[in-house]
């Protein structure tokens, strides 16, 4: 098949860009490079060493004999570019990554959350209204997040997207109702995933689009089969307050001797997920399409919850790593239980890969090789939901004044 990785520079672009090429489709990399600014803009790089997507293109072929087609183009700025290029390739599918991804920097400050919802919306939009007005019929896979329920505890499962509900009727009876799961969405980046749901739920009832929403969790881990192949092949790590996740974070503190930074209480429970399986379940989405006129098809692409402060006790024991409970720079519940419905990626095929299969040693062993590349002081997760919370943040775990970015 022709698929397009939209976003296919990122940190499960990348990987999901060689998984599917290595199937033997033809995948092309779009990409504005966003990512890589953005790098620039905070001062930070990533943990391990990462070649110009020329360059992984180049080395995959030379490694796999395969191309990898890279496009650079901004989707959410060159709408007729986009169009241009759907029109000429014609792509079967469209996997949709292309987005920013990280709620504390959405978060940093009104730029930031403007930036955010600007970026996100319009490339969405800029997708759905251009695979209508090309007449492509292509199947569009997009990279949600399990932040569009929020994190209450409800004492039930989260389905997957849709809920049954029964509403009272003005004659006094009742009717059912299927809806999109309530969002509640804890970050203006969250937010933008939760309007993408009902961009999709318009484009697929109004145009007949075949769309699939991955709901995602936290991505965790770095190397794929793919990426373990070349040196050049690595992939992007992020270890920054900004765009490293918890669990790669902790593993890296760990890694580096620094304290485990557990906002809060570490109450919060997560959904969890290897870099290997996410980009399995992409391929399996695949597999699954939708047909026109159907409802857009949502799963939960998690394998694991767990709650954070019993994850840097286990991390801790793994390494001796010493653990510190930080003021929480995030408007979220201190204490929450989360059980997650994921029973159609099981059905599909899926065969969880768990903490306990010593993939975290690996990860330390990643952060370890290229620990002279972390700068220390980019380590504070500083960005915080509110002016009042902005102030409880400024330190960093060892005493130091942190350098605030805007
Ligand atoms: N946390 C800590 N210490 C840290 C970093 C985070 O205790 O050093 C806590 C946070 O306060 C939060 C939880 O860990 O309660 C998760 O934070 P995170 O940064 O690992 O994940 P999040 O901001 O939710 O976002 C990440 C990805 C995003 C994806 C989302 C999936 O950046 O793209 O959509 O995970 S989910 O969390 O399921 O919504």
């Amino acid at each position: 098949m022709k698929i397009a990785v939209l976003g296919g520079d990122g940190f499960v672009g990348w990987p999901t860009s060689l998984h599917l090429s290595d199937q033997g489709h033809e995948v092309h990399v779009i990409d504005n490079l966003s990512r890589r600014w953005i790098d620039a803009e905070l001062g930070v790089q990533s943990l391990t060493p990462m070649d110009s997507i020329q360059e992984r293109c180049r080395i995959w072929h030379d490694v796999t004999g395969r191309r990898l087609h890279f496009h650079l183009l901004d989707l959410a700025k060159e709408y007729e570019r986009l169009k241009a290029w759907l029109d000429e390739h014609k792509p079967d599918v469209v996997i949709h990554f292309a987005e920013q991804r990280a709620a504390p920097y959405s978060m940093k400050t009104d730029r930031h959350k403007v930036y955010t919802v600007t970026n996100n919306m319009n490339a969405t939009h800029n997708l759905l209204a251009a695979l209508v007005e090309t007449d492509i019929d292509a199947h569009v896979i997009h990279l949600g997040t399990m932040g569009v329920y929020g994190y209450s505890s409800v004492g039930a499962a989260i389905p997957e997207g849709y809920l049954d509900v029964t509403v009272e009727t003005l004659d006094g009876g009742t009717a059912k109702q299927e809806i999109l799961y309530p969002t509640k969405p804890g970050s203006v980046y969250h937010m933008t995933k939760s309007m993408d749901q009902i961009l999709f739920q318009f484009y697929a009832q109004n145009d007949g689009l075949r769309i699939t929403d991955l709901h995602q969790g936290i991505v965790w881990g770095t190397h794929t089969e793919q990426t373990r192949r070349h040196d050049q092949l690595i992939n992007r790590f992020d270890y920054d307050g900004d765009y490293g996740t918890v669990l790669n974070r902790f593993l890296i503190q760990a890694a580096i001797g620094y304290p485990l930074t557990v906002h809060g209480t570490g109450g919060q429970t997560r959904a969890f997920i290897h870099i290997q399986d996410s980009v399995r379940c992409i391929e399996l989405a695949m597999g699954d399409a939708p047909k026109a006129g159907d409802r857009v098809r949502i799963f939960n692409q998690m394998t694991e919850t767990h709650r954070i402060r019993d994850l840097a006790a286990l991390i801790a024991k793994l390494t001796e790593a010493e653990v510190l409970n930080l003021p929480n720079p995030r408007k979220e519940a201190a204490e929450n239980d989360l059980v997650v419905d994921n029973a159609q990626f099981l059905s599909l095929g899926l065969n969880p890969t768990t903490l306990a299969e010593g993939l975290m040693e690996e990860v330390v062993d990643v952060a370890r090789k290229f620990a002279h590349r972390i700068d220390r002081s980019r380590v504070p997760a500083v960005s915080a939901w509110t002016r009042d919370l902005a102030e409880t943040v400024e330190r960093d775990p060892e005493g130091r004044k942190i350098r605030l970015v805007s």
